[in-house]
């Protein structure tokens, strides 16, 4: 039997507790769990594409790509498939293994748009990716659609605590983000969910949110964590930098609550120093977003990356790892 089992009924008491370990404790703990439920020398490797840009109704206050917020991101109507193509190809000839296209839009609205997006997955999922989107609320309708093209993903995240909502988006509720992951998982299509840490929230902020994500019926397949990403022209630009030492709890916390959940480093990245990201992978994060553009905002390029890689013995995750797994049991 494992010594760490997977569960659903966390307690605010034991995540709190979890999360306020000392830090060099808490980093062995979620290393030993690490260990019993993946491969600890492997990294997953997503590339993301913002497939259209900008001009969102939302008024999420860290979001660069909000309308009604000053910062300067030029709106782009969705991209064409053909330039999306190339973008995964280049992507994959990287090493990346899984494609995310993100939309700036509030929902999915039943239109030729949707029709193109769903041409793109079907196209990058031929070229032997994993596809993921990330492009809003979605119906189950809609959900089943992007499965029968060939999601492999859908990114949507809390973002932060049910009680904390309020105080970074108006324009939706943490009801509707949940209705939305529930018609995801009802699509058959894996759940890729997280947050932001520094949006001026509090540590018992973070521990609910954690708290929503390991009691889901099911653990999220990836949980993204965010640094958030400070950019002139939202309501959130002056907010001090995340403190590194957070964002390792916060992956740490995770890992143990969630042990066979992928653990994404994913935005703040660019003001990480390599031996900083080195302690997040110690600390459980098995998977980054890679190539040199988030969706608007930098990233370290693949070069720098596979210089990090190479000097921390870490490989990328083959695509579709856990499908292969199941099968080879069958036969
Ligand atoms: N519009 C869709 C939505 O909100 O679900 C998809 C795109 S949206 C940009 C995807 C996610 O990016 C957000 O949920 C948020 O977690 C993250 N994000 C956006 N701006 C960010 C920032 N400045 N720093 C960190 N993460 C950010
Ligand atoms: C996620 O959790 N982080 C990514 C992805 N999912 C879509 C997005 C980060 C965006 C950072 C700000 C930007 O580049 O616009
Ligand atoms: Fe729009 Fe998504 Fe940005 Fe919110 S996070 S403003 S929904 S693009």
């Amino acid at each position: 039997m494992q010594a760490v089992q997977i569960r659903y009924d966390w307690t605010i008491e034991e995540i709190n507790e979890i999360y306020n370990t000392p830090l060099l404790e808490l980093i062995y703990r979620a290393a030993s769990a690490h260990r019993e439920y993946q491969d600890t020398a492997e990294v997953q490797v997503c590339t993301l594409l913002s497939i259209k840009t900008g001009g969102c109704s939302e008024d999420c206050a860290y979001c660069p790509q909000a309308a009604r917020y000053n910062t300067g991101v030029n709106v782009q109507a969705l991209m064409k498939k053909d330039e999306v193509m190339d973008y995964a190809r280049k992507a994959k000839q990287a090493g990346s293994t899984r494609f995310c296209m993100g939309a700036a839009w509030r929902e999915v609205r039943d239109n030729r748009d949707f029709d193109r997006v769903l041409d793109m997955v079907k196209g990058v999922n031929e070229i032997g990716m994993e596809v993921c989107c990330t492009l809003g609320m979605l119906t189950e309708d809609q959900a089943k659609k992007l499965a029968d093209a060939g999601l492999y993903s859908y990114n949507h995240n809390l973002d932060t605590s049910d009680e904390y909502y309020s105080e970074i988006i108006t324009t939706r509720t943490y009801d509707d983000r949940l209705q939305t992951l529930d018609n995801v998982r009802k699509a058959g299509v894996t759940v890729c969910c997280g947050g932001i840490i520094g949006l001026g929230e509090t540590h018992e902020d973070r521990i609910n949110m954690l708290k929503t994500l390991a009691t889901m019926p099911k653990h999220p397949d990836s949980v993204p964590i965010n640094a958030l990403v400070r950019v002139e022209g939202t309501p959130l630009s002056h907010l001090p930098k995340v403190e590194m030492w957070d964002m390792v709890r916060m992956i740490a916390t995770a890992r143990i609550l969630m042990p066979a959940t992928m653990v994404r480093l994913s935005a703040g990245r660019t003001e990480m120093s390599l031996a900083e990201q080195a302690l997040c992978f110690m600390a459980g994060a098995n998977s980054i977003f890679a190539g040199d553009k988030l969706l608007t905002t930098p990233n370290p390029s693949f070069d720098e990356d596979n210089m990090m890689f190479q000097l921390l013995g870490l490989k990328p995750r083959e695509a579709f790892k856990d499908e292969k797994a199941a099968m080879s049991v069958e036969f």
